[in-house]
């Protein structure tokens, strides 16, 4: 999607900073621990940069607060890019990550709520919608303006739970939900649409009555833009295909299934590094020096 952004410049370069940031973040958890979700926590970093960052209400500061925005993390297995978000907002010392994996740490390969930050438990896809479609009818019984955002993948929605969280949504004029499909076209053991075909999505998620955009998921820039323009369409619920790249800004792990869950070599991580560091120096010369 084009858009005609009046977002100034320099929060467009923030934002491209934070991601590269993030992605350092993420392979840093993963490299450590020798565990973790590679390709889909790459994948979505940038609507997670975008939502804490530009978007979403949440700090902190507000979180014990029910108007506030609320977030849930439905591709629970993309944990390390929720981590790096988090840490990145204050919401723990970002040094609590070296612990992740370890005995008795609560940083593990899932969201928990023992997480400062983290909304809910998640990990078995295919719950974030049923449950922030039960958080969005909640808002809008109190007349609550507070709106709940949910992450999920494109493979998650072989989940039948989807599809009747979906017709609660838009029996229920959900507006206040933005559900956002992390369309990197692979699931855990191969491309979507050879594991479980569930195309055409922007017709089928129309058809149970969602406002459906779609947007470069990898441009901090559009999805600022298109996420300004919230919610599409009144009493309709907000449904984002976010076409994304697995593994993104590493080039090796790009569209790649044995990056799903792999951990990089020490040589492997040696070159990631340097590829994000020539992405910061790419960002300069877009940008000027700062
Ligand atoms: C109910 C359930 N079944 C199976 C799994 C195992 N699993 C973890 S990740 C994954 C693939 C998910 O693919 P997708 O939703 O496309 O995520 P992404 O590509 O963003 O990593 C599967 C099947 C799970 N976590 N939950
Ligand atoms: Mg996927």
């Amino acid at each position: 999607m084009k858009t005609n952004s009046l977002i100034p410049n320099e929060i467009i370069r923030k934002l491209e900073q934070n991601s590269i940031l993030y992605r350092r973040t993420v392979l840093h958890i993963i490299y450590t621990a020798k565990a973790g979700h590679t390709g889909g926590s790459m994948s979505c970093v940038d609507i997670l940069n975008v939502l804490y960052n530009h978007t979403m209400n949440i700090t902190p500061q507000n979180f014990d607060q029910i108007d506030r925005d609320h977030y849930v993390h439905s591709k629970g297995h993309s944990v390390e890019a929720l981590y790096a978000v988090l840490a990145g907002q204050g919401f723990f010392p970002i040094e609590s990550l070296d612990t992740m994996e370890k005995y008795e740490s609560d940083f593990i390969g899932h969201p928990t709520r023992n997480v400062p930050g983290i909304e809910q438990n998640t990990g078995a896809l295919g719950h974030g919608l049923p449950i922030s479609v039960g958080m969005a009818l909640a808002a809008k019984k109190d007349a609550r303006n507070n709106r709940i955002f949910t992450i999920m993948g494109d493979g998650e929605l072989t989940e039948g739970s989807i599809w009747e969280a979906s017709a609660s949504a838009s029996h229920y004029h959900l507006d206040n939900l933005v559900a956002i499909i992390d369309r990197n076209g692979l699931q855990i053991s191969g491309r979507t649409e050879k594991v479980m075909n569930m195309e055409p999505l922007e017709e089928k998620f129309t058809a149970f009555g969602y406002a459906v955009r779609h947007v470069d998921g990898n441009n901090v820039a559009e999805l600022a833009a298109l996420f300004d323009s919230l919610p599409f369409e009144s009493g309709k619920p907000n449904l984002i295909l976010a076409h994304t790249v697995k593994g993104k800004g590493v080039s090796y792990m790009e569209d790649s299934i044995s990056w799903h869950h792999r951990v990089p070599t020490d040589a492997e991580y040696a070159i990631a590094l340097q590829e994000l560091e020539q992405a910061e120096n790419a960002l300069e010369k877009t940008y000027g020096r700062q």
